[in-house]
């Protein structure tokens, strides 16, 4: 085969082969000369260097020729593969979606294993046996949406408005000592503003082992606080109710943002404090509805709210910037 009748790179490498090759035809002639008297194989082994030199050569430009033959018709056929590729730009993190796992890792360094629950709950889940029956005040706060079927004649289906029916799941299936975390959608029927969405993210927080007290309580969130918001934070437990608990606190952090009196700071208002979730010491008719001793064992659960805590870290003013897919926003984490 002559090298100028090699139409493309497999033929190419089919001539290669068969010239310059282990077996080729010019190896061939280098073999041969061993057995050739001194001045012969002299002037043979020259003249073979020579034209291997010139065979490999030949070889390159041919393979050149074809590149550029076959780059040619690309371009012919209306694609220029020389032009730059159209940038990939990495994808990233959605900003909850980071907080989420720092709170996890947080959680999980402390021994919290995290668990998931069904966001499509039952009443009595949700409310029944969290202390919240019907006509119960607390009800009002927790308004979600419904669902029309029933299912084997239970209590009604909803969107759960919170992760704290996890606490009754997961009491009823494991015996203490219980530390996890439950991190979640909750769903809830809201007139949305710069706070509030319909759709948010809970994590659920439940430690319960004997002597569990408020003191654990209190040590655990404000570890937790300070490997959020830097070691220098504080935290403050206010009274509240939430009828799963008793005694009911909310938990702030002071402000990072402003000395804790500026009335203009958007992150506490002038406030100096921040709540970021509800929390309490476990109702003891919930542990024995569980059926353990409410005597021997205690524990804690708290609350906290993924966005609220993703607006204070990163200084976020309005709460529906996260799920209006504006990538403006989004880019910018
Ligand atoms: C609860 O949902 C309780 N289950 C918390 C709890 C758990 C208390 C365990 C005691 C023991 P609350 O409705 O306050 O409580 O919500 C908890 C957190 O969720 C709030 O602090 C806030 O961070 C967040 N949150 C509540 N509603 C919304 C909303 N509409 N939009 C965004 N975040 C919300």
């Amino acid at each position: 085969m002559r090298l100028e009748q090699v139409g493309d790179e497999a033929a190419l490498e089919e001539w290669r082969t068969q010239v310059l090759g282990r077996s080729g035809e010019l190896t061939q002639v280098l073999r041969g000369i061993g057995g050739m008297e001194p001045d012969e194989r002299r002037a043979v082994g020259q003249a073979a260097n020579v034209a291997k030199q010139e065979l490999e050569a030949a070889l390159d430009a041919r393979s050149e020729q074809l590149s550029r033959a076959a780059l040619e018709r690309e371009a012919a056929d209306g694609l220029d593969v020389t032009l730059p590729g159209r940038p990939r730009r990495p994808g990233r993190l959605h900003p909850v979606t980071r907080t989420l796992r720092e709170i996890l890792d947080i959680f999980g360094r402390m021994g919290f294993a995290a668990i998931e629950g069904p966001e499509v709950e039952h009443d009595e889940y949700n409310f029944g046996r969290l202390r919240i029956p019907e006509h119960h005040p607390a009800r009002d706060m927790w308004d979600t949406f419904w669902f029309d079927e029933e299912i084997d004649g239970a209590t009604p289906l909803l969107l759960r408005t919170h992760t704290s029916p996890m606490q009754i799941r997961f009491i009823e299936q494991h015996d203490p000592p219980v530390r996890i975390v439950v991190p979640g959608r909750c769903y809830r029927y809201e007139a949305t503003d710069a706070t509030h969405e319909w759709m948010m993210q809970q994590v659920e927080v439940l430690a319960i082992d004997e002597g569990i007290s408020v003191a654990d309580l209190k040590g655990t969130l404000q570890e937790f606080a300070r490997q959020m918001f830097g070691p220098e934070r504080r935290v403050l437990l206010r009274n509240s109710y939430f009828p799963f608990v008793e005694p009911g606190v909310e938990l702030a952090v002071d402000c990072f943002s402003c000395p804790g009196d500026d009335p203009r700071c958007p992150v506490c208002r002038g406030s100096g404090w921040l709540e970021i979730m509800g929390a309490g010491m476990v109702h003891p008719e919930i542990i024995a509805a569980a059926g353990f001793d409410p005597e021997r064992y205690t524990g804690f659960a708290a609350g906290m709210g993924v966005e609220r805590i993703t607006m204070l870290k990163y200084g976020i003013e309005d709460i529906r910037n996260f799920y209006a897919n504006d990538l403006r926003f989004l880019r910018q984490f």
